[in-house]
């Protein structure tokens, strides 16, 4: 496993949230240890559909994903982006790895604990598979994307992560991810879809409390890694989705008049009853809306794959001609 160095702005991004007239964390930094095994929890739960429609898709449709990756050529580079525990992926690597495709699998997660356990996984389960870890930050990837030119490149973004950046990260990742890819590449990214807003409100407001925990956490890592002062009992979990536009919100409320001292930042914030800090946004998509997104970012859909409810939709895009 390697470790790709990443300059952490994790300091200067809750400066600028914290003291933001509408605070504001970066969900990006949801992900240390601790966090990502949170996340995991969050994927196991029943109402976080996402997780169980790619999982969905992966084992009904892997063959015609294959031969779409593949065509005509079993030999690439299958390179995830925020592999995390690489569940749904290892349905895909087992099948390859049955059709003796020739390829190898580089996970890239920003957690080192979920990229180790991911390769002992593979390395027990699916012996012969060539993988070699990453742990890095994969806004900052590219240049090491880069390095793997001489095969064909299939780029894995799951799980609807795209849906954490607003529109203009959007657009800026697909630019970077176009600008290292070459014609015979392709780009499968999953996006979640728009439908019923009481599904999408349980997939987020989990009676659990994995997605409380897993807000709260980024609080404590601001209490552990910058010396501050939280406590989590004064903050609460509050989630929406306006169904129009497709954007489903967490924050995380403060239940009480209260000031948080920040000592490695040398700064007290001060919160107000009822006062939010905006920590995710999770978008949700419609056909229309990805078709417009591949054009204008210079890509074009070679495939969609839709799991049986059409909740969600693993599409694979390549670069316009
Ligand atoms: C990992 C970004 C896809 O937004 O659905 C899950 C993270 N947040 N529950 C999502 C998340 C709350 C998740 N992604």
């Amino acid at each position: 496993m390697e470790r790709i160095a990443f300059r952490t702005d994790f300091r200067n991004d809750v400066r600028i949230g914290l003291t933001a007239e509408q605070k504001f964390l970066s969900s990006k930094y949801f992900y240390d240890d601790k966090g990502s095994r949170i996340f995991q929890n969050i994927m196991q739960m029943p109402e976080y559909y996402l997780t169980d429609c790619e999982l969905e898709i992966f084992e009904t449709q892997k063959h015609e994903i294959f031969e779409v990756f593949a065509n005509g050529d079993a030999k690439f580079d299958l390179i995830e982006l925020g592999a995390g525990d690489g569940l749904k992926t290892k349905v895909l690597l087992s099948h390859f790895h049955d059709q003796n495709a020739l390829f190898e699998y580089i996970p890239i997660d920003i957690s080192e604990e979920a990229v180790k356990n991911l390769v002992l996984e593979v390395e027990r389960k699916l012996p012969g598979i060539k993988i070699v870890g990453k742990v890095g930050d994969y806004f900052k990837l590219m240049e090491e994307i880069n390095q793997y030119d001489n095969a064909k490149k299939i780029l894995l973004f799951l799980g609807s992560n795209i849906g954490n950046f607003n529109k203009q990260e959007t657009l800026d990742f697909l630019n970077n991810l176009k600008s290292v890819m070459h014609p015979k590449d392709m780009l499968c990214i999953g996006f979640d879809l728009k439908k019923d807003s009481n599904i999408i409100l349980k997939a987020y407001n989990d009676p659990h409390g994995y997605t409380s925990a897993f807000n709260l956490n980024l609080l404590q890592r601001i209490n552990n890694e910058l010396n501050a002062n939280f406590n989590l009992h004064f903050f609460k979990h509050h989630e929406v989705y306006d169904s129009q536009t497709g954007t489903a919100k967490s924050y995380l409320i403060s239940m009480q008049n209260q000031v948080v001292e920040i000592s490695d930042l040398k700064l007290n914030i001060s919160f107000k009853e009822g006062e939010s800090i905006f920590m995710e946004m999770s978008q949700k998509y419609d056909l229309k809306t990805i078709k417009e997104l591949a054009d204008i970012s210079g890509f074009e859909i070679v495939r969609n794959f839709y799991d049986e409810r059409q909740y969600f939709v693993n599409s694979i895009w390549k670069l316009k001609n």
